[in-house]
């Protein structure tokens, strides 16, 4: 393990630095790499960020997006970066089954490697880890690094801010989750007034659908949502079929189980896709019902407690059937 005067001291000359996060990457993942390279490029290194697989088009107007290099588009180019690299930053997941085949790659490097991270159960690959479950995004951590750990608040700049305020907001569901506790607003309006535009930032990442997505959002509440009320619960799922005929695209499906979560009562939202490979789930929960429980036990997966994920090798009608049953097991915290 390196100590932070170790890593300091380290950080205090040029280093060829990758920085990586978990596939499909989200608002957080992007926001808090983005930020971090902000801050790393003004003193002098040489930094990449790679990540494993694309992500949603509301996220490519962040600073230095032009920058990153997505490991499937570059998988040459990607492994050279990670076998030279002298630090490795490791932001938004804590396990390198989450970054796929990066993730062998990053355990062969023989590059320090540093951990930012909120989620449960981290694997023990680090040199160094800056990681509490507590903490509402990476983001925030990355900022609580920054200026807290390494002291160097003075250079946060617009760009770092606005990085990171996207990773705080997306993480915490626009400051509204038990997590966004009063330090999280602090630290928001801090991001505010080093320049971060909150109003353009939201409209950004959250008014800015396509035509596409609207539409398919309208077919699943209107088509395909299902309300388990013995259960508190609502599933919405849909076909590779449905995908295909309104042109999803990467980032469309995101957010739409909060829909099915927003309905009175509902306790657990389930939202079961069909993809080429394994039908995935993405499962949200209010108050202390323990999605991440479910999908670890169930569907080989994991989160937070109120946000969670899962997939299944069955078909999809089969994985609707088996959530369903287990239902019944959890029946009594659903109906509290
Ligand atoms: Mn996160």
């Amino acid at each position: 393990m390196l100590s932070i005067s170790e890593l300091k001291s380290l950080l205090a000359t040029p280093q060829k630095i990758v920085i990586t996060t978990h596939h499909k990457p989200d608002g957080d993942a992007m926001g808090s790499s983005l930020g971090l390279y902000a801050y790393l490029i003004q003193l002098g290194h040489h930094v990449k960020v790679i990540t494993p697989t694309d992500y949603p088009y509301f996220l490519h107007w962040l600073p230095n997006n032009s920058d990153v290099i997505i490991y499937t588009d570059q998988p040459d180019q990607s492994a050279a970066l990670v076998a030279d690299a002298a630090i490795i930053f490791c932001l938004d997941f804590n396990t390198l089954s989450r970054i796929n085949e990066l993730g062998e790659l990053v355990r062969a490097s023989d590059a320090y490697k540093i951990m930012i991270d909120h989620h449960l159960e981290p694997e023990d690959f680090d040199d160094y880890r800056h990681w509490n479950i507590n903490a509402c995004a990476a983001a925030q951590l990355v900022y609580d690094f920054i200026v807290n750990e390494l002291k160097d608040g003075a250079m946060m700049n617009k760009d770092i801010a606005t990085c990171l305020y996207t990773g705080i907001m997306t993480d915490s569901g626009s400051f509204r989750f038990p997590s966004a506790t009063s330090a999280v607003y602090r630290i928001g309006a801090e991001l505010i007034d080093l320049g971060a535009e909150h109003w353009k930032i939201h409209q950004l990442v959250y008014d800015n659908a396509t035509e596409n997505r609207l539409r398919f959002l309208g077919h699943c509440l209107s088509n395909k949502l299902e309300i388990l009320r013995e259960f508190n619960t609502a599933i919405i799922s849909v076909t590779k079929e449905e995908l295909r005929e309104y042109n999803v695209a990467t980032g469309d499906t995101e957010g739409i189980v909060n829909y099915a979560l927003s309905v009175n009562g509902i306790r657990l939202a389930a939202f079961i896709i069909e993809r080429t490979d394994k039908v995935k789930l993405s499962l949200r929960s209010t108050g202390d019902f323990p999605a991440n429980e479910i999908c670890k036990k169930y569907f080989n997966g994991g989160g937070h407690r109120n946000a969670a994920g899962g997939a299944s090798d069955k078909n999809l009608e089969d994985t609707r059937n088996e959530f369903k049953s287990i239902l019944t097991e959890y029946k009594t915290q659903l109906l509290q």
